[in-house]
């Protein structure tokens, strides 16, 4: 073996203990699912999407083979009232993160195609530009607003 391909192989050792360090380029992190409040039969999703790459990403559509209608909504205030509209997708600048929060952006979870309780592993299929990215969370119960 030469110097030259030696030192090859080295750089191409150390490129790829570089990749693995830096891990995904975007992750989905504080996964919360929530069962639906009493009389409503729509759980809702929040959670943090972390895009390191150094490109914006599009997240074109959220999934769920429990659920079969999923929707990403975001609440705004207007003249005082609290209205919620469906989003088509959601950008996510390079090396920043978007929150989906109570109040903010969330994501509906409509049409349980199984008998989904609170207790239930509920997976998350997250479709943005050409990747895809699959989380699971167990859905929480919770109390009624006061
Ligand atoms: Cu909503």
């Amino acid at each position: 073996m030469s110097p030259g391909t030696l030192s090859l192989l080295l750089s191409a050792l150390l490129l790829g203990a570089c990749a693995e360090e830096h891990g995904p380029a975007v992750s989905v992190t504080d996964v919360r699912i929530l069962a639906p409040m009493p009389g409503s039969s729509a759980g809702v999703a929040y959670f943090k999407v972390e895009n390191r790459g150094d490109a914006e990403i599009t997240i074109t559509a959220i999934d769920s083979p429990q659920f079969e209608d999923v929707q990403m909504h975001e609440t705004t205030i207007e003249d005082g009232v609290s209205r919620m509209r469906q989003i088509e997708s959601v950008h996510v600048g390079a090396s920043s993160s978007t929150d989906f929060v109570p109040g903010g952006k969330h994501l509906m979870l409509m049409q349980p195609s199984t008998n989904v309780l609170p207790g239930s592993l509920v997976e998350l299929e997250f479709h943005y530009d050409s990747g895809l990215l699959i989380v699971n969370a167990t859905m929480q119960s919770r109390l009624p607003t006061q």
